[in-house]
């Protein structure tokens, strides 16, 4: 598996995917490379420093799928465990350390958070509740689940979900379901693995081919995985690249 750390942000150079990460039934023979060409690159990576360079807000939080916002711009989700860093990486993007809620403790962001750039970039961040919490009582664990697997699978404005896997731990079974939901969805995501800084290269590595060889099976998901950390901010100019690219297939 090609890969270099890190750094690092693209991984999984062959491809039978178009664009939105989807199959391209019988274009086997024709693999090639995803990477954009290094002008490309460097345009959405500037273009995505600007989107993010203004000021993000809040502006609305739903507990309840009857309650979600108006569907106005295209929106991106940040789907994962609780605790995997949802939110870190929301601050991380937007360079506000703390328009997002974190926590040490799991179990931190309980709604859908919809947040929004400035001059209605065309774009909303929906910071999402952890899966996964296995000390939080069973009926909110129930609500919140219920919440994300019908958000994922019935909002017509979600464009993106980024599902964020912890770097040091790889896909659990509890990802396993929300990649099936999304199996099942219209939407496009792609994994992005967390708090790369807390790994050895050689850790981060394997655990980077073992989730790509588990993607291999979801063939909605991006072949490939971004690998970031929110601490250091490794992966951010490509998160926000990937966005702008997104946002103009959309327009
Ligand atoms: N070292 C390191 N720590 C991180 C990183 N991202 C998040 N964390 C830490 O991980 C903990 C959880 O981060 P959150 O962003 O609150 O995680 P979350 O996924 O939003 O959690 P819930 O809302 O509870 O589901 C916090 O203590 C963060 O400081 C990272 O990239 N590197
Ligand atoms: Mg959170």
């Amino acid at each position: 598996m090609p890969g270099r750390v890190p750094g690092i942000h693209v991984f999984t150079v062959l491809m039978t995917k178009d664009v939105d990460g989807r199959d391209k039934p019988g274009h086997d023979e024709q693999r090639k490379p995803l990477r954009m060409n290094a002008e490309t690159d460097a345009k959405l990576i500037e273009q995505g420093r600007k989107l993010f360079a203004g000021e993000w807000q809040f502006v609305w939080a739903s507990p309840s799928i009857e309650t979600l916002p108006p569907m106005a711009s295209v929106e991106v989700a940040f789907a994962g465990r609780s605790n995997v860093g949802k939110s870190s990486l929301i601050n991380a993007l937007t360079g506000r350390s703390a328009l997002a809620r974190t926590s040490h403790t799991p179990g931190r962001t309980q709604e859908l958070i919809f947040f929004e750039g400035p001059d209605n970039a065309g774009l909303r961040l929906v910071d999402m509740p952890g899966y996964g919490y296995a000390s939080a009582p069973k009926t909110k664990v129930a609500s919140w689940t219920k919440l994300i697997h019908q958000f994922l699978l019935g909002r017509a404005t979600l464009a993106r979900v980024y599902v964020l896997i912890d770097a040091r731990h790889g896909i659990k079974d509890v990802d396993q379901d929300v990649l099936k939901t999304l199996d099942k969805s219209a939407v496009s995501y792609q994994v992005v693995m967390t708090k790369a800084d807390q790994v050895k290269p050689a850790e981060l590595q394997k655990h980077i081919e073992e989730t790509t060889a588990a993607l291999a099976k979801h063939p909605a998901a991006f072949p490939e995985v971004l690998v970031t950390s929110s601490k250091n901010g490794t992966g951010m100019p490509e998160l926000r690249a990937a966005m702008v690219r997104l946002l103009g297939e959309r327009s």
